[in-house]
């Protein structure tokens, strides 16, 4: 029992050193590093693929999955550069697989770095991975007690996007309760109402990234 907990705690300190290193790497090239986590078909992709527009030529994207490269192809069809990590089962992205990632994959150019988070919200929440920001993406078809059942992906987050509010009409989530609960948890937390399809709330969504880029 002991010796489980002394290895536990070894490890920990060990990704949390990595996480270290990588944000001292990241900082010394003046990249701006957004950790997207969310539930499996929550928008996450979509989000970046509305944003590549914008984001195009100074923006890099590495994409965790347990399987398959197919988040990174769409990335790529968008026009942004993208690297895929495959966990093989992991439920989450470690300090160790970007520190890979960056290994091998060049950020030449980029200011702001996206990475998508494997799709669930309990164990990304509980890792940091280099990053400046965790971003939470939740949906309004997901329900809207998902801000109070995942209180710790809400508090670890800078900003909640709540995405397909184009679907809102057909269900019966309250979008007021979501933001309610959420910043019940995270008073500080930035909410944005967003919709890949009628590009609500992207201008904004947009416009907070830039600003907590620049900001760095
Ligand atoms: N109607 C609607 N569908 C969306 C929106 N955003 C994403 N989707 C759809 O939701 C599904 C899952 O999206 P995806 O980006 O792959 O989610 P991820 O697993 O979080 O990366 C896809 O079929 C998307 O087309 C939106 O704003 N409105
Ligand atoms: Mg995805």
């Amino acid at each position: 029992m002991t010796t489980t907990i002394k290895l536990e705690e070894k490890v920990k300190t060990k990704g949390q050193e990595v996480a270290e290193e990588l944000k001292i790497y990241f900082r010394e090239r003046g990249i701006y590093v957004i950790n997207l986590i969310g539930s499996p078909g929550s928008g996450k992709t979509s989000l970046l693929e509305s944003l590549a527009p914008d984001l195009r030529g100074r923006t890099a994207v590495i994409e965790g999955d347990l399987q398959t490269d197919k988040d990174k192809l769409r990335i790529e069809r968008a026009g942004l550069p993208a690297y895929q990590l495959n966990t093989l089962g992991a439920c989450h992205l470690d300090a160790k697989m970007i520190r890979q990632a960056v290994d091998e994959f060049s950020l030449e150019g980029a200011k702001i770095l996206f990475i998508e988070n494997v799709g669930n919200l309990v164990c990304p929440a509980s890792f940091v991975i280099g990053e400046d920001v965790k971003v939470a993406v939740v949906s309004v078809t997901e329900g809207d007690d998902k801000p109070a059942k995942y209180p710790t992906a809400i508090r670890v987050s800078s900003a909640m996007v709540i995405t397909k509010m184009d679907l809102l009409p057909y269900t019966d989530c309250h979008v007021d309760q979501m933001e309610a609960d959420a910043h019940a948890i995270n008073p500080q937390m930035k909410i944005f109402k967003t919709s890949m399809k009628t590009g609500e709330g992207m201008k904004e969504f947009l416009a907070w990234i830039e600003e907590s880029a620049a900001a760095k």
